[in-house]
């Protein structure tokens, strides 16, 4: 959001402030504090303009404005409706040389998994993507998508939502998926260009394949918007340190203890997970030693 404009909402958010007050304050015309009022009023603020000037009564329950309003995190908010899916959105931004935005949408008609996989987004969902470019080598990419999976998982426990996480980056309540991540970069050799975290969360359970949940089948109300602006704020906060996020991980890990069955792509690993390790690889004790695996689909299997 324009900064202006968020200086307009911050001031006429606790008391009345008068047009020639607040252009003096924001030192602005007054003509320019009319035409951002009126541009707040259509993305659906609702300000009420009395003697004492304008007051903010009501912020719009969802979209771009709703959540750049209050955010404090340093991401531009793209809200989109429907689109077919918000990482390609991203990607495409990436190489039109953005940085530091979120793109939210409503609904995706062609949400991805990892490998492809389709991704179901029904409408009222939580489907975003985080574009940035950190100054890191590409061997950090997967500390961010740990990073993700953290700040989901903490800001669902805020939520009153009692979620942890499985092996790389799914986000479960109980065994089934609430949440899933898919974490997408181009880099050189020793630097990122950019890296774009998908996150998709589930709101409501119609429209989710079997083995799916979402917030509301958990808790009574979600607030997407304040949903949203706290996992944003999390997952900068979090960073790329690896220590922090790996020690973050392991806080809220349910995979970590547990028999697993890890599908690679050179074979199954079966055991038990010990550990994980920079930058994001699970130590599964097996019955021929330690096996350190970097990517595949985690089964939680019942204890032996
Ligand atoms: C993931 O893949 O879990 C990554 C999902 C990332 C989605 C976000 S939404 C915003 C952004 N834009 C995109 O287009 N994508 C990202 P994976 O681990 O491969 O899991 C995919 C599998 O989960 C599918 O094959 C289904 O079995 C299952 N699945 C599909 N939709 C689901 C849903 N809404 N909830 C839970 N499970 C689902």
């Amino acid at each position: 959001m324009n900064e202006t404009r968020r200086a307009v909402l911050a001031a006429i958010a606790d008391e009345a402030v008068s047009g020639p007050a607040l252009a003096t304050r924001l030192g602005v015309s007054r003509a320019a504090v009319w035409k951002h009022i009126e541009a707040l009023r259509e993305a659906g603020f609702s300000i009420e303009s009395g003697g004492d000037g304008y007051r903010l009564v009501e912020i719009p329950d969802y979209g771009g404005p709703a959540i750049a309003f209050g955010l404090d995190a340093p991401f531009d908010v793209e809200y989109h409706d429907s689109l077919p899916s918000t990482n390609a959105r991203a990607r495409d931004l990436a190489t039109e040389g953005e940085t530091d935005v979120a793109v939210v949408a409503d609904e995706q008609t062609g949400g991805r998994g990892r490998l492809d996989r389709a991704w179901h987004s029904p409408p009222g969902g939580i489907w975003l993507s985080a574009l940035c470019r950190p100054d890191v080598p590409p061997a950090h990419a997967p500390t961010m998508t740990l990073a993700a999976a953290v700040a989901v998982t903490e800001t669902a426990r805020e939520h009153g939502v009692d979620a942890g996480i499985k092996w790389p980056n799914d986000v479960l309540v109980g065994e089934e998926k609430l949440a899933g991540i898919l974490t997408e970069m181009e880099g050189e050799a020793d630097r990122v260009a950019w890296v774009v975290v998908g996150i998709g969360i589930n709101v409501h359970e119609e429209g989710l394949p079997d083995g799916a949940t979402g917030l509301c089948a958990h808790t009574e109300e979600i607030d997407r918007r304040a949903f949203v602006q706290t996992l944003l704020e999390r997952f900068d906060e979090l960073g790329t340190d690896p220590e922090e996020v790996l020690a973050a991980w392991r806080d809220h890990a349910l995979t970590l203890g547990r028999r697993v069955r890890v599908e690679t792509s050179t074979g199954d690993v079966v055991g038990t997970a010990r550990e994980i390790e920079f930058p994001g690889t699970l130590v599964v004790t097996t019955d021929d030693g330690p096996v350190r695996v970097h990517a595949g689909d985690c089964e939680h299997l019942r204890p032996a």
